[in-house]
Formats: C-alpha cells, sequence, structure tokens
C-alpha cells in the first residue's frame, strides 16, 4: 500500500495531486463564479468549550484554510478532515475504545484509499481529509493556513457537514489509520454560512433513501429504501416519519423511484427485481407489474404523463416500459433503435414529462447526457451533455433540477420552450449532500435524498440517521 505513496512522492506535485483527487475522470462541471462558498467550524474541547475556530472559503475545486485554536501544548499537531459531522463520544478505530470525538468517524476519505497519508499525496492514494499539520507555538496557540485541492466545499470531495479535527501529537504522514496522532482534543462540524435548510431523519438504520415524492393533497411526503424495500410516509409540515409498507411486502426487496399520480397513488420502481408497484394512498398494493423476464433488469424511475400513461426506465435494459391506464405494462420504445447508447454502469435513470404532453426528459447516469424523447414520433434528441453522475430530475417550469448523486450537488438547468436545449445555471451544495438521489416539490421548496448508496457499494457503514433534506429554490 506504501508503494504507492513512493509513486507519486518520486512524481511529487499538488498540481498532480490535483488532477487526480477527483478519482472519477472527467472534472466537474462548474457554474459561473458568485459569490465564494464559505463555511466555519467552531472548535471545542470535548468539555464543548469553544476554544477555536476554523475558516473555509472555495478557491476554484479546491479551498482556503485558516485555523486558529489555542489552549494546546506547544509543537506540531496532526489536523485532518473527518468523516461524519459530529463531535460526539464514539468508537476510535486507530484504538478500537471509545474517545472523546469518536463519534466524527475516520479520516475522510472520497478516493476511498483506505490509506493514511499526507497533505500533498493525491487522494487516490491517501485520506482526501489528510491535512498539513496545526503548528502550535509556545503561547499554546496554534494557527495553520494553506490552501488545498484534496477537499472542497462543494463536489465530490465536498466537506461541507464533516468534522475538523485536531489531534494531541504529530502526524507521521504514513501511519495507518491517523498517523500516530493521538487522541483528538478539538472538534468541529464544518457548517456552511447563511445558509438554512431543514431535515426529514429516517428510523432505519438500513433506509438508504433513493425515491421521493409528494403527495400536496396530503401535505405527505414517501420516501423508500434502495436495500430493503420499506416505504415511509412524513407528514412534510412536522417531520413525523410513519412506516407506510414495510419492506418485502408482495416481494418487494427495494423502493428506487417513486412517483404520486393525479389519484393520489404511489408508483414505485422495483431495481432489480424488475417491477412497478402501484400502492393505494392507503398503504394497500394495486398491483405488481412485472417487466418481460431478462437478465438483469433494473427498473430506476417513472414518471406519469399527461396522456394517462406511465413511462419507465430501466438503466440496464435499453427500453423504455410504458404503464397504460388499465395498469397494463409493454415495451414502449427499444432504445438500440436511437441515440441514447448504452453502456457499463448505470444508464438511463431519472425521467420526467412535460406539462404539455410532449415530451419525456431522461438523464443518462454514466454519460451525464440529458435526453429529450418525443411522446407522439418517438425522437431522441440530445438535450444537453456534462451533467455527470446525474440521477433524479425535478423539472418546475423551464428549470430542470438534477440530482447528482457522486458530485454531492443538485444542479439547476434552465431549458429553452421546447426543451430541445438547456444550460447549467448553478451547483448547490446545501450545507453538505451525501449521495443526492432524486428531488420532490413541497409547496415552493426542494426535498432531496441523501441516499448515501455509494457507501453501500463500498462496503462503508453510512451516516446515520439517514435524511431528506428540505431547502428553497434557487
Ligand atoms: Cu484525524
Amino acid at each position: 500500500m506504501k508503494l504507492q505513496t513512493k509513486r507519486y512522492l518520486a512524481l511529487g506535485t499538488l498540481a498532480l495531486g490535483a488532477a487526480l483527487a477527483g478519482g472519477a475522470g472527467a472534472p466537474m462541471t462548474t457554474a459561473p463564479a458568485s459569490t465564494p462558498l464559505t463555511a466555519t467550524a467552531a472548535l471545542r474541547d470535548p468539555a464543548g468549550q469553544v476554544l477555536g475556530m476554523a475558516r473555509f472559503v472555495q478557491r476554484g475545486m479546491g479551498v482556503q484554510v485558516t485555523v486558529e485554536a489555542r489552549g494546546l501544548t506547544p509543537g506540531q499537531h496532526g489536523m485532518h478532515v473527518h468523516e461524519y459531522g459530529r463531535c460526539t463520544p464514539g468508537v476510535d478505530e486507530a484504538t478500537n475504545t471509545v474517545v472523546p470525538f469518536g463519534g466524527a468517524g475516520g479520516h475522510f476519505d472520497p478516493g476511498m484509499s483506505k490509506n493514511h497519508d499526507g497533505p500533498q499525496a493525491p487522494n487516490l492514494y491517501g485520506h482526501g481529509g489528510d491535512a498539513p499539520m496545526l503548528s502550535v507555538g509556545a503561547d499554546g496557540v496554534g494557527r495553520a493556513s494553506f490552501t488545498t485541492d484534496k477537499f472542497s466545499l462543494t463536489g465530490p470531495n465536498g466537506v461541507l457537514n464533516r468534522t475538523l479535527v485536531i489531534h494531541a501529537r504529530p502526524d507521521d504522514y504514513k501511519t495507518d489509520p491517523a498517523g500516530m496522532s493521538g487522541a483528538r482534543e478539538r472538534c468541529g462540524v464544518m457548517t456552511r454560512d447563511n445558509f438554512t435548510t431543514r431535515d426529514y431523519l429516517l428510523p432505519g438504520a438500513q433506509d438508504f433513501p433513493e425515491g421521493v415524492a409528494y403527495d400536496a393533497r396530503r401535505g405527505v411526503l414517501y420516501t423508500g429504501s434502495a436495500l430493503n424495500g420499506t416505504i415511509y410516509a412524513i407528514n412534510a409540515a412536522t417531520g413525523a416519519v410513519s412506516k407506510f409498507q414495510e419492506g418485502g411486502a408482495l416481494g418487494r426487496q427495494a423502493a428506487l423511484g417513486l412517483k404520486v399520480d393525479a389519484q393520489g397513488r404511489l408508483w414505485v420502481a422495483g431495481g432489480a427485481q424488475g417491477t412497478v408497484s402501484i400502492l393505494t394512498p392507503g398503504g394497500v398494493t394495486l398491483k405488481v407489474l412485472e417487466t418481460p423476464k431478462s437478465p438483469n433488469p433494473y427498473v430506476n424511475d417513472l414518471t406519469p404523463a399527461a396522456d394517462g400513461h406511465v413511462y419507465v426506465t430501466d438503466s440496464n435494459r435499453p427500453v423504455i416500459f410504458r404503464v397504460d391506464r388499465d395498469l397494463n405494462l409493454t415495451a414502449w420504445l427499444d432504445l438500440s433503435k436511437t441515440p441514447i447508447k448504452y453502456g457499463p454502469g448505470v444508464n438511463l435513470n431519472g425521467i420526467v414529462a412535460t406539462p404539455d404532453g410532449r415530451f419525456l426528459l431522461a438523464m443518462q447516469t454514466n454519460t451525464g447526457e440529458l435526453w429529450r424523447i418525443d411522446l407522439r414520433t418517438k425522437a431522441v434528441r440530445r438535450v444537453m451533455t456534462g451533467l455527470t453522475n446525474g440521477d433524479g430530475l425535478l423539472l418546475d417550469g423551464r428549470t430542470l433540477y438534477v440530482a447528482r448523486n457522486k458530485d454531492q450537488v443538485v444542479s439547476k438547468v434552465s431549458l429553452t420552450a421546447d426543451s430541445a436545449s438547456g444550460q447549467l445555471v448553478a451547483e448547490e451544495p446545501l450545507r453538505g449532500l451525501r449521495f443526492p438521489a432524486t428531488l420532490a416539490l413541497v409547496g415552493g421548496d426542494l426535498v432531496v435524498t441523501q441516499a448515501q448508496l455509494d457507501r453501500n457499494m463500498a462496503g462503508i457503514p453510512p451516516e446515520t440517521p439517514f435524511r431528506l433534506t428540505r431547502f428553497g429554490k434557487f
């Protein structure tokens, strides 16, 4: 493992680190710059007293960091971004005991390197959260000021709602998991300045909420577990959560895309089971529709359209299914005969219909392409590219919001009147997003799921409680 470290050291520049830091290849598309994003962390001791402050200013795809902390022993102190946004006691994996600030978890590791290293290491080879040490003077005051591309406030390496931790001892920049830097002496949650959100918290340890839909007449938000199929109903006003239908009901092991139709029925995309379930507002399953038997189905999302049909995407099989008013499902469009080319990974995913009943808009996650499909002629047109890791879609007039899971942002796209082309106008990281998967409109606000499915795929425990987050339109 350390051999890789030597390899990068031999090449050794921060610029290389920046180039490799994202790990996923293509750079994230950035919206036009406005006021830079800023965040603050009040640094507390284990008794809860604030004994320092850290400030963060977004600079390009990196961040400028300034830290001042007092009451520390003179000398060098290891300093890192830790995974979770909480400064509570918990198990420290370096010692496997409950320690102050153990709730912050291990080091932030967006490159999944599983390796502790120094502040110059590319994220593929070392934790993204491995920051320069804090130098503490004879007066017990430590100061640090640096700019890094290993982490950022927004994008795939985003640290909003994670923690900055200062340790008792120097960091050797190599020993796993934390460079022998000892006890956690200061901790602060990195909170975005001047931005409000509201969280809806879920009760289950395996909830991994993927889909969300809103029944405006009843004031109820629905969300479902991608891992076990449990569906929750959330009172959007109070946040009270109840189980709407147990996972495993009628064999449903997963709930992905969700939509509420004009009759208040809840439609559920069943993922790898290849099913579409329709539930009454009372939580009774009306029907489970099977897609044609074939290897590797992945029914991901669906949308009712003005023509009375419901259209369904499959991320593995190049076909759009259609459900008619009598709840019969058929293959509607063979995508292999269109410009939409299926490849490895998640293909067609989020889908919405335009209110005029003319078009479907569908997101191809693995290519970042947004497609328009004519409901009358079935003609397919590429609307735009660059929406990497685009997942769920929400259409609000001519504005399309796109949840971009691994990129940890919600993007705002301005569409032309005929949805023939679109332009990325803003990217919103909120106060930190963990794999934002889908969106719903609630009153004048947006609600996004934070699915954390990247963690499930990597075998890393999720941050609990799981949450949906409500925020104003942007
Ligand atoms: Cu640390």
